[in-house]
């Protein structure tokens, strides 16, 4: 089956809805037979532009160490140094067991909340353009619709050009 809406989540796409539902948004996880792990494997199975896939990519500060994340449309590259110069210290891309630790999710999987800790975040401003955008609900295989404006708003408020 295709979308197995009806079937079980994993644990992991579980734990997500879950953080969907406290946070009052309706958005339904679906977990596909087919990988969705890159945000062009998301798009192509989904049947939506690149641009549509918010991607949700981990970095860390240099100086404190700090975990970033950085919600981006698929169709973009994250420039580091823009969203160091917001953040007050420069950046770089966060190694795959720091990953996991600060958001108790895999790389491929990474979702835009439920989160082991709480992460500062910025979301990509590209994204508020569309209608509805879909986000990785925790595996590489589990995705969710969600209105631009309302992962604007769980993901603390913080909108900005982080394009390369
Ligand atoms: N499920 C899809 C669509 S939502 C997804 O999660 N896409 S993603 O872009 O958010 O996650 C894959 C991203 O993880 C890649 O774009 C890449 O930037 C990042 N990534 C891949 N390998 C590593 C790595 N070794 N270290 C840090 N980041 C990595």
């Amino acid at each position: 089956m295709e979308g197995s809406t009806g079937a079980a989540l994993s644990a992991s796409a579980r734990r997500v809805q879950d953080a969907l539902a406290a946070l009052g948004l309706d958005c339904v996880i679906t977990e596909h037979a087919a990988s969705a792990r890159t945000s062009q494997e998301a798009a192509d199975l989904l049947g939506c532009t690149v641009g549509q896939i918010a991607k949700s990519l981990v970095f860390r500060g240099t100086s404190t160490g700090d975990p970033v994340l950085v919600i981006a449309s698929g169709a973009n590259r994250v420039d580091e140094a823009k969203v160091g110069a917001l953040l007050g210290e420069p950046i770089g891309r966060a190694k795959p067991e720091f990953v996991r630790e600060v958001t108790g999710y895999a790389i491929g999987g990474i979702p835009p909340v439920g989160h082991a800790r709480s992460i500062r975040t910025f979301v990509d401003a590209d994204l508020l353009a569309f209608d509805v955008v879909f986000a990785a609900g925790g595996t590489p295989n589990a995705l969710f619709p969600i209105k631009p404006a309302d992962l604007l708003r769980v993901c603390g408020n913080v909108k900005a050009d982080v394009k390369n």
